[in-house]
């Protein structure tokens, strides 16, 4: 509490010193209390500048996950209205799960600093070292089970439109949620529906995004990137969640609005590889065509010598025309 209350008065003065005295009195805690908690957030990246005749002052807030900070930054109402934080979790979509069980309304966001299980789709692994943004969030739209995939299309939407609002980075998005920038991946989320749709409606969404570490972090076979290899410094994970949350909760809005074609354009043109030959493999069978689309459940529409044929996310791959991811 003291670290918090002790946050909340620098930041009230932002920029200006406060003395010593007066946080003390207004906390009612001793002067080395308050000195010793200063020290334990600066070790957590604050920078908090002391002079012993003006007091302290704020400077700097960390860029690594911290709830206090993650709260000033948040703009949006429902999402990320109750914050679970965790140095390490085995995957943040687990715990989300188990915490909507134990009842976890709607909003309440994951995050981890780093994951020791990530998960990919289908069983895959998602490799989640420190720096990344590994988070979850519970929701429990008004939206049919028919739509939960639509809402994992908003949530790549989101992600894109929030890297191009912080660093005006153009991110495409490979079918079906893929978030690549040079033909690299550099996020991906896992939409997950927990118990009876009809009764409990939740839908555990989660996203990975490599932000502050290197490439070379992650596993060498790997078709990755990281925000770090592409803009070459580390940006401010809080801000970076809380924009996302925005835009995700913009997007949902629309959707329980039932603005469904509109989601499909905007995510249609941020698409990597409509209108091109592509490649969809499904286990070792390849089929050949144009994508042409998605349908407005998130199915690629591919236009192939047999006619328009459409595929669901869950079972194919889709490459380039030579094979490549994209
Ligand atoms: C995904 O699956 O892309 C969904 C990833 C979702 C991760 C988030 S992190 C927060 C939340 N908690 C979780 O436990 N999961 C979610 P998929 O399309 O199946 O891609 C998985 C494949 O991507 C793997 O088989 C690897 O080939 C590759 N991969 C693994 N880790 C990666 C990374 N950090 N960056 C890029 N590619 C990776």
């Amino acid at each position: 509490m003291v670290r918090q209350d002790i946050l909340d008065l620098l930041s009230e003065h932002a920029g200006d010193y406060v003395s010593g005295e007066k946080i003390s009195q207004q906390l009612n805690v001793t002067r080395a209390a308050i000195w010793k908690q200063i020290k334990v957030l600066k070790g957590e990246g604050f920078e908090i500048e002391g002079l012993s005749k003006n007091g302290y002052r704020l400077l700097k807030m960390p860029f690594s996950l911290d709830e206090w900070v993650l709260k000033q930054a948040l703009s949006s109402t429902s999402l990320g209205c109750t914050i679970c934080l965790e140095d390490e979790l085995a995957s943040t979509n687990d715990r989300a799960k188990e915490l909507a069980r134990q009842g976890g309304g709607h909003g309440q966001i994951i995050l981890a600093k780093h994951q020791s299980a990530g998960q990919g789709r289908l069983q895959r692994q998602w490799e989640s070292p420190r720096g990344g943004l590994w988070m979850s969030v519970i929701l429990r739209p008004n939206l049919s089970l028919a739509d939960a995939s639509k809402i994992t299309l908003a949530a790549s939407v989101a992600i894109v439109d929030a890297l191009r609002e912080l660093f005006q980075l153009r991110i495409g998005i490979k079918w079906p949620n893929d978030l690549i920038f040079d033909g690299q991946k550099l996020a991906g989320i896992l939409g997950e529906v927990v118990g009876e749709w009809n009764t409990v409606q939740t839908l555990i969404l989660g996203m990975g995004i490599n932000v502050n570490f290197k490439r070379e972090r992650l596993s060498a076979p790997l078709n990755a990137t990281t925000l770090y290899d592409i803009l070459g410094y580390e940006v401010d994970l809080n801000i970076l969640a809380a924009t996302i949350l925005k835009h995700l909760e913009n997007r949902l809005m629309s959707l329980e609005r039932r603005a469904f074609e509109e989601l499909r354009l905007s995510w249609s043109e941020r698409a990597v590889g409509l209108g091109e030959e592509v490649r969809i493999l499904r286990g070792e069978q390849v089929v050949q065509g144009v994508f042409k689309g998605i349908s407005i459940d998130g199915a690629l529409l591919l236009d192939t010598e047999r006619g328009e044929q459409s595929f669901s996310a869950g079972e194919v791959q889709l490459r380039s025309k030579i094979g490549k991811y994209f």
